[in-house]
């Protein structure tokens, strides 16, 4: 188990586009407890591959309130079978995106095709934050950011605001 580091925009490895899993083994086992281990480390609810560096189709998740109730999430090639016409907003952050938050619509609810932590099939109805963050997470594995929703001109002054702490290193 270990905490990486977290890649922060404007970063080109958070564009690409990641690759499907072929089987789940060791590795990737390995891949999702680092993963989760830097989530919470980062006061995350979920993270995707990309965001330490591998362009996976990997996620890992945990929406629960409870600290002392860990309820950890692993999705594997997730692909999305339904998703309601209903939006709902909600204000989204990402940790690679640091301090910087919108009001993001996404569809409500959603379904929910992917491989657990053992690699086998599964299947989930997902609703509310669990249906937004995995929103969230899903578009990272196409190389999406939730400021590629924004207008131009926000989208812009939060990637200049990025840039400036990057180069002062000022990190928060
Ligand atoms: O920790 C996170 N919180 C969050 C809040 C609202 C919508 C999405 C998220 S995901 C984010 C962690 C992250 O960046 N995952 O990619
Ligand atoms: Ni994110």
């Amino acid at each position: 188990m270990a905490i990486k580091t977290i890649i922060t925009e404007p970063n080109k490895i958070l564009r690409q586009v990641s690759i499907s899993v072929e089987k789940v083994g060791k590795e990737e086992q390995r891949l999702m407890d680092d993963m989760l281990d830097t989530m919470y480390a980062a006061n995350g609810i979920g993270l995707a591959a990309i965001q330490i560096g591998v362009p996976k189709r990997i996620i890992v998740m945990d929406i629960s309130k409870d600290e002392n109730k860990k309820e950890p999430r692993y999705f594997v090639n997730p692909i999305i079978k339904n998703k309601d016409k209903i939006k709902s907003t909600y204000e989204e952050g990402c940790l690679s995106v640091p301090n910087q938050f919108a009001e993001i619509d996404r569809p409500k609810n959603c379904d929910i095709e992917y491989l657990d932590y053992n690699g086998h099939k599964k299947f989930l109805k997902a609703e509310g934050l669990l249906a937004t963050c995995i929103q969230h997470e899903m578009d990272h594995l196409e190389g999406i950011l939730f400021i590629d929703y924004l207008s131009k001109l926000k989208k812009s002054m939060i990637i200049k605001k990025l840039s400036k702490m990057k180069s002062t290193r000022i990190v928060v």
